[in-house]
């Protein structure tokens, strides 16, 4: 009989973001294609779509896993123990494995806190997974195991780090397992502007060798590329099987490399893929130029989300963004003006930011020709630089995780210059001031898929009462 591996995504009703807009997630499609090539039976359970504890119990039941692997952001890490507790419960037997972005970044702290987890995975997930397997839980061989944390007479044991995995030798991401009938394949992401839409993300690089201190680069600091033939052959079986016209380039910073985004959309263009779909992906805007935009939008480039983080030049230098702030509107504008739509996220609260800091962030989110902001509050995630630095001076006011949302009233930082209250009240206005600007409502008017937004809103209200 083969052996059964479940993967979850740990029952959690998700306060700030309707089912509707949550996407598969790509890590557990690419592991779970990696353990079917390894001849291992696979489930994923998303208890984010399906936020039952008796539907996860059931599946325990009925699946009888051998393993259990969950992924967590910080957020959602208790409710993974929580779901891992009921697994002990049913059986003390069936491994509880725990990865993703949180065990990623304090592994050894995630295995002291919650008994639960009998093992941390830090970092790439593909072939780690695979090895733990091969053991069959001796402890001599789990002692041997890259990039794992694991317990031995009552302490957590952090093993070296797992060396990377070669992005070309993996399977294509097993997305059938998610049921993709149950997720909006039309809803998430940016997909709000009026284009082709029906998406799902596809891994370009993997790694950032930027060092912005409030960032967690779950996937290391080294940029791997993958080969532009690899990503082309998967392009089309996801147009083939999945029938996608929209995808999501996942990558941290998809324009570092020049020469490589290029090759990619030369390759796109000459495949004719730029006529079948359309895409989106994240970078800086100091790893973009006129020349490079222009053939992006030539291959089907949509939508680029930046991350401009804060209006202050100081403030920028002081998260090591650093990028010169003076050509963010100039670079926007190019953006815009070559037909591709500027997005970006805001975060608001940084531990050095007073009122006046955080509103002219505000205004200068609501002046520039974005198609669309996020605005998030500053959350000291943990292992980064900055929660570092803060909690070495005492300045973290919380560590229970699941108010590390991003949205949270419960303000995680203490900071004299701020109170709770103001910024909070300063999180709505970001909102307020760039979405009831006559200029970005027409602009949004004219660029949002309008017949969907009495759906949306249903969802939403419907969701959340
Ligand atoms: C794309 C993305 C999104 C997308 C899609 C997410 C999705 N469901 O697929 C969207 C826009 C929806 C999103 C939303 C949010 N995101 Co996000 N997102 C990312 C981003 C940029 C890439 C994630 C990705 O696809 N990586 C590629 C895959 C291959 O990697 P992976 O998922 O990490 O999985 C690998 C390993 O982690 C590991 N692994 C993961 N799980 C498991 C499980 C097991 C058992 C094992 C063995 C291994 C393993 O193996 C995998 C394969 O190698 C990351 C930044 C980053 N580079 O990690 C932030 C990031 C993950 N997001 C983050 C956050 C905070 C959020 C939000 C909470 C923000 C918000 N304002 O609400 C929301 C929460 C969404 C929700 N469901 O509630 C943080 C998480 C930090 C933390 N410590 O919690 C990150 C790290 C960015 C950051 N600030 O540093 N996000
Ligand atoms: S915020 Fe962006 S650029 Fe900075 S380290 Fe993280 S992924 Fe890299």
């Amino acid at each position: 009989m083969k052996r059964k591996v479940l993967l979850v995504i740990p029952v959690y009703k998700n306060q700030n973001m309707s089912p509707a807009f949550i996407p598969p997630q790509i890590g557990l499609a690419s592991i779970a294609a990696v353990l079917l090539k390894n001849n291992y039976t696979v489930e994923i359970f998303d208890g984010e779509i399906n936020p039952s504890y008796d539907a996860f119990k059931k599946k325990i039941l009925d699946f009888q896993p051998e393993l259990v692997g969950f992924t967590a952001y910080t957020k959602t890490v208790m409710a993974a123990s929580i779901c891992a507790q009921i697994v002990k419960d049913i059986d003390k037997k069936i491994q509880t494995v725990i990865g993703g972005p949180h065990a990623t970044m304090i592994p050894q702290q995630t295995l002291e806190e919650f008994s639960a987890f009998d093992l941390a995975v830090i970092r790439e997930g593909e072939n780690t997974i695979i090895q733990i397997l091969e053991t069959n839980y001796e402890i001599a061989k789990i002692a041997q195991v890259a990039g794992i944390s694991y317990r031995q007479n009552g302490q957590v044991i952090t093993n070296p780090p797992v060396s990377y995995v070669d992005l070309d030798s993996l399977p294509f991401p097993a997305w059938d397992l998610f049921k993709l009938k149950t997720y909006n394949l039309n809803n998430y992401t940016w997909n709000y502007f009026k284009s082709r839409t029906h998406e799902l993300f596809i891994t370009v690089t993997r790694g950032c060798p930027f060092a912005c201190t409030f960032c967690c680069r779950v996937l290391e600091t080294k940029v791997r590329k993958r080969a532009v033939s690899n990503i082309i052959s998967e392009i089309k079986w996801l147009i083939e099987i999945y029938k996608v016209r929209s995808l999501s380039f996942s990558s941290d910073t998809f324009t570092y490399d020049e020469n490589y985004v290029i090759e990619i959309c030369q390759a796109m263009i000459a495949e004719g893929l730029h006529k079948k779909i359309s895409w989106t992906c994240s970078t800086r805007i100091d790893c973009l130029n006129e020349k490079l935009l222009r053939i992006m939008k030539s291959a089907g480039c949509q939508v680029i989300m930046l991350g401009l983080e804060t209006s202050n030049q100081e403030n920028l230098n002081a998260i090591n963004k650093r990028y010169d702030n003076q050509m963010t509107s100039q670079m926007v504008n190019l953006i815009r003006s070559i037909g591709i739509i500027p997005i970006s996220s805001f975060i608001l609260g940084l531990p050095f930011e007073d009122k006046k800091s955080i509103s002219n962030t505000i205004k200068f989110a609501s002046k520039l020709k974005l198609g669309f902001a996020l605005f998030t509050i500053f959350t000291p995630f943990p292992g980064t630089k900055l929660a570092q630095e803060l909690q070495h001076n005492g300045r973290i006011k919380t560590f229970n995780w699941s108010k590390y949302d991003t949205q949270s009233s419960d303000y995680t930082i203490i900071n004299d210059k701020l109170e709770q209250r103001d910024l909070m009240w300063l999180h709505l206005k970001g909102y307020l001031k760039f979405y009831f600007n006559y200029r970005n409502f027409l602009k949004i008017f004219r660029t949002v898929k309008i017949k969907s937004v009495p759906l949306y809103l249903l969802k939403f209200i419907s969701y959340n009462r």
